[in-house]
């Protein structure tokens, strides 16, 4: 079952490479019949954006990998090609998150890197892993605060285009024992950043420990989160974890894309879209969606990326790509 998952996300992302060929090859001679995104485009232009890959930077900063967490997509940081510069499988890679990172990479249209320990959230200073060299941050189940101007930094990034994606785990998960677990933390983000505080993404995170669900997705045909590049997405699975309460009246953009068995509309959302500014924000109720089951020695995993009772590869994928506006 699970070799014959993968197989199908390799393909999904093999399909992807020659979408993005496909739609090169006539954008090269000029073909007047693009769509109206491009057909303002010159070829110049176009082949240009379909060379620039897209810049995808993991946290490590905040205690990803503390307790059984193992929220990296190689132990090789910042850059995980110095573990492998052509990974085929998961197991290229040494994380949790490989799949995840290993899946984009496959694409050839993702460039990763990983924030290491140690490290600080900046945005505007110049550094080569500052947010203003990526197009996506991904908070993976953070589980210490952000400093002030670390919430800063990552509000000014998303108001200016960036895409941010968070994943919370449930209520009373401080793996490193410091007093913040992720519900906690992305709170304390929404709440109080210095730019807005008021929930700007128009979601807060439930203080939850749900013991297991399958949330499925809203019927949208047209969302390009549940119907992406990546494949079609149907549900996720819930293995102790959180969900969200929208508040529209905050920010009226903010969508709720799978919900909590049972709910609907503005409670027990699972899987959250919103905006701010010209960037875009994605948030997940629970990090064992994302364990591909493989990482470092030592940690308790469990295989969630391929769970056939979600579809937390396309979601997770999917999502990545609409943050990063590929
Ligand atoms: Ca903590
Ligand atoms: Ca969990
Ligand atoms: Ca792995």
């Amino acid at each position: 079952m699970t070799i014959r998952i993968r197989a199908a996300a390799a393909l999904s992302g093999a399909a992807l490479l020659a979408a993005g060929l496909t739609t090169l090859a006539p954008a090269a001679t000029a073909a007047p019949t693009s769509n109206a995104a491009t057909s303002t485009a010159t070829a110049t232009t176009a082949t240009a954006a379909a060379a620039t890959p897209h810049r995808v930077l993991f946290d490590n900063s905040k205690a990803e990998t503390a307790g059984n967490a193992d929220w990296i997509i190689s132990t090789s940081q910042p850059d995980p090609l110095a573990q492998n510069p052509a990974p085929t499988t998961d197991k290229s890679w040494t994380g949790a998150l490989s799949a995840w990172g290993v899946a984009l990479q496959k694409t050839g249209q993702y460039s990763l890197k990983t924030l290491p320990a140690g490290s600080t959230i900046t945005y505007g200073t110049g550094g080569a892993l500052d947010l203003a060299n990526f197009d996506t941050f991904v908070l993976p189940e953070p589980n210490i605060r952000l400093s002030a101007s670390e919430k800063t930094a990552v509000m000014r990034f998303v108001q200016n285009g960036g895409g941010l994606f968070l994943v919370s785990d449930h209520v009373n998960s401080d793996r490193n024992n410091d007093g913040w677990d992720s519900p906690k933390i992305i709170n304390d983000l929404l709440t109080s950043n210095g730019v807005n505080n008021n929930d700007p993404f128009g979601f807060s995170v439930d203080l939850l420990n749900i013991t297991t669900d399958n949330p499925r997705a809203i019927n949208d045909a047209t969302d390009p989160v549940l119907h992406g590049p990546f494949g079609t997405v149907t549900g996720s699975i819930l293995r102790n974890g959180t969900t969200f309460t929208l508040k529209p009246a905050d920010n009226p953009s903010v969508k709720g894309l799978v919900y909590r068995t049972g709910s609907s509309g503005n409670t027990g959302a699972f899987f959250v879209t919103s905006t701010f500014g010209s960037g875009r924000v994605a948030v997940w109720g629970d990090s064992s969606p994302i364990d591909d089951g493989t990482g470092q020695s030592g940690n308790t995993l469990f295989n969630g990326w391929d769970d056939p009772a979600g579809t937390d590869a396309a979601l997770a994928l999917n999502a990545t790509a609409w943050l990063s506006k590929a």
